[in-house]
C-alpha cells in the first residue's frame, strides 16, 4: 500500500535490494551468515514504519490493534528536548521472537500542552476530538480478539483489512490552507496529525547491509537523501542503530478551501548494530555528544570519535558493554575444563561456549529527532523544555511502556541458564558413563 501511495519508497526497495545483493556478492559470507541466522528472509522485508496520532484515545487504540498481532510498547522516547512536540514509544514483538521482529511500529503522540498559543492548541484539540479513526468493525473485532484470546481466520483477514484502512493516506484536509499554515507554524508535526481525518504512515524502513553505499546510491537515482546519517559510522561491529532517509516530497492535498500542498512521507534506511548494555549505552552517548551537530565534517569527526569505542567483540563482552546470546558449541564439551566452577567466560574461552552479540532492535532518540526535522521542514522551534511526561503517555496508553533493556538482559540470562543446564546434564552423562566403566 505504502509503496503505491509514495513511489519514491517503490524506487528505495529496490535500491536497498540492490546494494544488499552487491554486498552479498562481494562478501558470500555474509550471505551464509545471513541464512545461517535465518536472517536471509528478513533482509528484504520492511524492519519498521511510523504513525503519529493526536490524542490518548487514538494511542490507547492503536496499543490495542497491535497487541491483537502480539506487538506491545517498548521503550519511551521524549523528542520535545530535540525540538519535535511528541512523545513515542515503537510497538514490537517481545520474548523469543522479538530479536528476529521483522517489523515494528514507532508510533508518537502529540504533546499539545507544548503549543503555546492557547486558542490555537484549543483549535487543535477540538479537531482532533472531532475525528474517529477507527472503524466501528474494527473495534468490535479489536473487542473479540481482546475477550476471546485470538480471532479465526475470516476475522483476522477482515482484522487485516481494516487495520490497514486505518493507515491509508487520505489526501483531504479538514481546514482551509490559511488555517492549515497557522498550525504547521506552531510545528509541522502538528499539522501533520490534526488537519487529516486520519493518521498515515509516515514512512517505511527497509534493512541495508551497508549504508553508507545506500546513501551514495540515493545521491545517483537523485532520491534526495537527508544531509547525514544518523549513527558513527564503524568498521565492525556496527552499534545500536545507524539511519538515514530520502526527504519527503509536497504532495497534493484538497483542503477546504480548494488544493494545496502537505509535506510528510518519505522513505528510510536502516542498518542495525549491537545491543549495549547502560555502560556501553554510557560510553556511546559520551562520544556522540563530544562532537557537536553543526560541527564541519560531523560524520568524519564522529567517525574518529567513536575510534575509541572498542571494536573486539570479546573486549566489548569483557567489559560488558554489549548484551550476548550465549550457546554450548556442539562437540566440545568433553574437555579438561571443569564445567562445574568455570565461569561463563571460562567457558567462552575454552571454546565449549559460543557468544554472539545480542542485535539492537528499539530506537534512538537523537536519530529519531534527526529524522523528524529533516522531514519536516522549517517552523517549530529549536527546542522545549524538558518536562518528562512519561507518566501521562503511559496513562494515555493504558499500560506501561516495556523496558527495552530489561528485555535484551533476559534474553541474554535466559541463554546463560540454558546454557549451565546443557552442561549439568552433559555432566551426569559423563558420571554415569565413569560409573559404568
Ligand atoms: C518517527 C521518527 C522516528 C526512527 O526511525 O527513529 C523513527 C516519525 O517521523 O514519525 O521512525
Ligand atoms: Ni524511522
Amino acid at each position: 500500500m505504502y509503496a503505491q501511495e509514495v513511489p519514491a519508497y517503490a524506487e528505495l526497495l529496490a535500491l536497498v535490494h540492490d546494494v544488499n545483493a552487491r554486498v552479498m556478492d562481494a562478501h558470500p559470507q555474509v550471505r551464509t551468515g545471513l541464512a545461517l541466522n535465518g536472517e536471509a528472509a528478513d533482509l528484504d522485508v520492511v524492519q519498521h514504519g511510523a504513525v503519529r496520532v493526536g490524542t490518548p484515545g487514538e494511542l490507547s487504540g492503536l496499543r490495542r490493534l497491535f497487541a491483537v498481532m502480539g506487538m506491545h510498547p517498548v521503550g519511551y522516547y521524549d523528542l520535545a528536548p530535540a525540538g519535535v512536540p511528541v512523545h513515542s514509544t515503537a510497538f514490537r514483538p517481545i520474548g523469543d521472537r522479538g530479536h528476529s521482529a521483522p517489523l515494528r511500529i514507532f508510533v508518537s503522540m502529540l504533546r499539545l500542552e507544548l503549543i503555546e498559543d492557547v486558542p490555537l492548541r484549543q483549535r487543535v484539540a477540538a479537531l482532533l476530538q472531532a475525528r474517529e479513526v477507527f472503524r466501528p468493525r474494527l473495534l468490535q473485532l479489536i473487542d473479540l480478539a481482546e475477550s476471546a484470546g485470538g480471532l479465526d481466520v475470516d476475522e483476522a483477514r477482515e482484522f487485516v483489512a481494516l487495520a490497514q484502512d486505518t493507515f491509508r493516506w487520505c489526501g483531504e484536509a479538514v481546514v482551509g490552507q490559511d488555517e492549515y499554515r497557522k498550525i504547521s507554524q506552531a510545528h509541522p508535526v502538528v499539522a501533520d496529525v490534526a488537519c487529516f481525518k486520519r493518521p498515515h504512515i509516515n514512512h517505511l524502513t527497509p534493512k541495508t547491509l551497508d549504508i553508507d553505499a545506500a546513501q551514495q546510491e540515493m545521491r545517483v537515482r537523485s532520491l534526495q537523501p537527508k544531509d547525514l546519517i544518523e549513527g558513527p559510522a564503524r568498521h565492525t561491529p556496527a552499534l545500536l542503530l545507524r539511519q538515514t532517509s530520502f526527504k519527503a516530497r509536497p504532495e497534493s492535498v484538497r483542503f477546504t478551501d480548494g488544493m494545496g500542498t502537505h509535506t510528510a512521507r518519505f522513505g528510510e534506511i536502516e542498518q542495525r548494530g549491537i545491543a549495549l548494555t547502560s555502560s556501553g549505552r554510557a560510553l556511546y552517548e559520551k562520544l556522540l555528544t563530544a562532537v557537536p551537530r553543526g560541527a564541519p565534517d560531523y560524520s568524519a569527526a564522529l567517525e574518529r570519535a567513536f575510534e575509541t569505542f572498542p571494536s573486539d567483540l570479546k573486549e566489548i563482552r569483557q567489559r560488558g558493554l554489549a548484551y550476548f546470546r550465549y550457546a554450548v558449541l556442539p562437540g566440545n564439551i568433553g574437555g579438561t575444563i571443569d564445567l562445574h566452577n568455570a565461569s561463563v567466560e571460562d567457558l567462552v574461552e575454552a571454546a565449549v561456549v559460543a557468544a554472539e552479540p545480542l542485535t539492537y532492535e528499539d530506537f534512538l532518540p537523537v536519530s529519531a529527532a534527526g529524522i523528524f526535522r529533516s522531514n519536516l521542514g522549517a517552523g517549530g522551534r529549536g527546542q522545549y523544555d524538558a518536562i518528562d511526561s512519561r507518566n501521562a503517555f503511559e496513562a494515555a496508553l493504558g499500560r506501561p511502556v516495556v523496558d527495552a533493556d530489561a528485555l535484551y538482559a533476559a534474553t541474554e540470562r535466559e541463554s546463560i541458564e540454558a546454557v549451565r543446564r546443557q552442561l549439568s546434564v552433559a555432566r551426569m552423562l559423563e558420571a554415569r558413563e565413569d560409573c559404568s566403566l
